[in-house]
């Protein structure tokens, strides 16, 4: 029988969520938009190997950004079964169509969470937050609004940055440039190449901040250089666009990770967030986010939510309902919420903990250079600063899976497993120059 489909491309696997074998690119980033519309989907910064396919039982998988237990294990919070249990026992709930925006109560408290009880910005009306899928589709749903409205289609990304952020702009519309923000030399943040390229960025162009925990470097500016870029973005009328992913992972408090946005929003301007649940609660699978838009008036906010539904409606119609129903109960109930924000802390600490142990294992085997970045950095990822050669090599001879770029999943480490990747990282960088 004649296809019809017959004609359509092969497409790489995503290399994070099913794993298979990838093309090695170099760091180029302009890569992955030369050939975006080709056969090979490449992450540039997140080509790994065939975990999946490799029998061997002691393998490591260090190359997705979810949270494990000691033991290697998902987890699911306690706190999460406890809202689940609760909303399974209630009558009321039910499984109808949510409003295009989604739940009110969950959308209230989500702002608040990211922008503080005493925000300013939420007294005066003029914040405007609608539950998405997940920080990915919130970000999606941003960017095709300000494909849209907004008149600048430029939009700055770190280089370098997650490797879906290009695709996601791309696709909505937007033309993607990077900013300076990561130095090989000093495994460190490139601050003054950052200032420099923010500044001689358009007036009005986007640009994307993570909020804390950045994703792959593990390197977040301190609260003067926030400052400074704040400056910077403010007085060349740049618009932020802050990736808030990882609300609490980086230093466990959720006030204390979420102080580079307040500073933004402190100051009266304008901002989108996009918020996630996928990694604090836990809610991978539930795709459960919010985008917020702080505007400028009240006046403004209304306009710019009526387009948002806009954007939303002929995308997916409504937002899913557990997820935002497990979180509105949760941000609800505040013996709940203290007990989210022991749990969450429990996380934390347990990667910074993994951080201390796996430095030390190879401060032990005496292995040369300086690996203090291990312990500096934050949040989930560390980028060792292995090349592409060594990370191979480690995947071939010591079954350890990591991005090509030298990216480790912190939270996919356990005390059992940090002797087998120090071994496999002193063997690397002795024998693979
Ligand atoms: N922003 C950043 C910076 C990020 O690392 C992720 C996920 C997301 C947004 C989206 O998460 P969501 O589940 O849509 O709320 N990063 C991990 C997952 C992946 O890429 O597959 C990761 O980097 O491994």
């Amino acid at each position: 029988m004649s296809s019809i489909l017959s004609k359509v491309l092969p497409a790489a696997e995503d290399p994070v969520l099913s794993v298979h074998t990838f093309q090695s690119k170099d760091l180029h980033p302009s890569y992955l938009l030369c050939c975006f519309f080709g056969p090979i989907l490449p992450f540039y910064e997140r080509v790994i190997f065939a975990c999946r396919d490799d029998p061997c039982p002691v393998k490591l998988n260090l190359s997705v950004g979810a949270y494990r237990t000691e033991e290697g294990k998902p987890l699911v919070l306690e706190v999460v079964r406890r809202a689940e249990q609760q909303l399974a026992n209630d009558r009321s709930c039910d499984k109808g169509y949510l409003p295009i925006d989604g739940l009110a109560d969950f959308n209230k408290l989500g702002a608040k969470l990211i922008l503080g009880d005493d925000s300013h910005a939420l007294e005066e009306n003029r914040v405007v937050t609608i539950q998405c899928l997940s920080g990915t589709g919130s970000l999606r749903v941003g960017a095709e609004f300000l494909a849209k409205h907004h008149q600048q289609s430029v939009i700055y990304v770190p280089n370098p940055t997650w490797g879906n952020h290009p695709s996601i702009f791309t696709l909505a519309g937007l033309s993607v440039q990077y900013f300076r923000y990561y130095d090989p030399q000093t495994r460190g943040l490139d601050f003054e190449g950052m200032l420099e390229d923010l500044g001689a960025a358009p007036s009005g162009a986007i640009v994307v901040l993570q909020a804390c925990a950045h994703n792959p470097t593990g390197i977040d500016p301190t609260l003067e250089q926030w400052e400074q870029i704040r400056q910077i973005v403010r007085s060349k009328g740049l618009l932020p666009f802050f990736d808030n992913a990882y609300q609490g992972f980086a230093s466990g408090s959720l006030d204390s990770d979420a102080q580079s946005v307040r500073m933004f929003v402190a100051d009266g301007g304008e901002c989108l967030i996009a918020q996630s649940f996928a990694k604090n609660m836990g809610l991978y699978g539930e795709r459960i986010g919010a985008l917020t838009i702080v505007c400028t008036s009240e006046d403004v906010a209304r306009k710019v939510h009526g387009q948002l539904l806009l954007v939303v409606r002929p995308m997916y119609l409504t937002p899913p309902i557990h997820g935002a129903s497990i979180v509105t109960t949760i941000l609800k109930n505040s013996d709940m919420y203290k007990d989210w924000t022991i749990e969450l802390k429990g996380m934390a600490d347990r990667i910074i903990s993994m951080r201390q142990q796996l430095y030390e294992a190879i401060q032990a085997r005496g292995t040369p250079g300086d690996w203090s970045h291990i312990i500096k950095q934050i949040g989930m990822f560390s980028f060792t600063g292995l090349n592409e050669k060594q990370v191979r090599w480690m995947a071939k001879e010591y079954h350890i899976y990591m991005t090509y770029d030298g990216r480790i999943s912190m939270a996919g480490l356990s005390s059992k497993t940090v002797p087998q990747l120090a071994d496999a990282i002193h063997a690397a960088i002795t024998r693979i120059p």
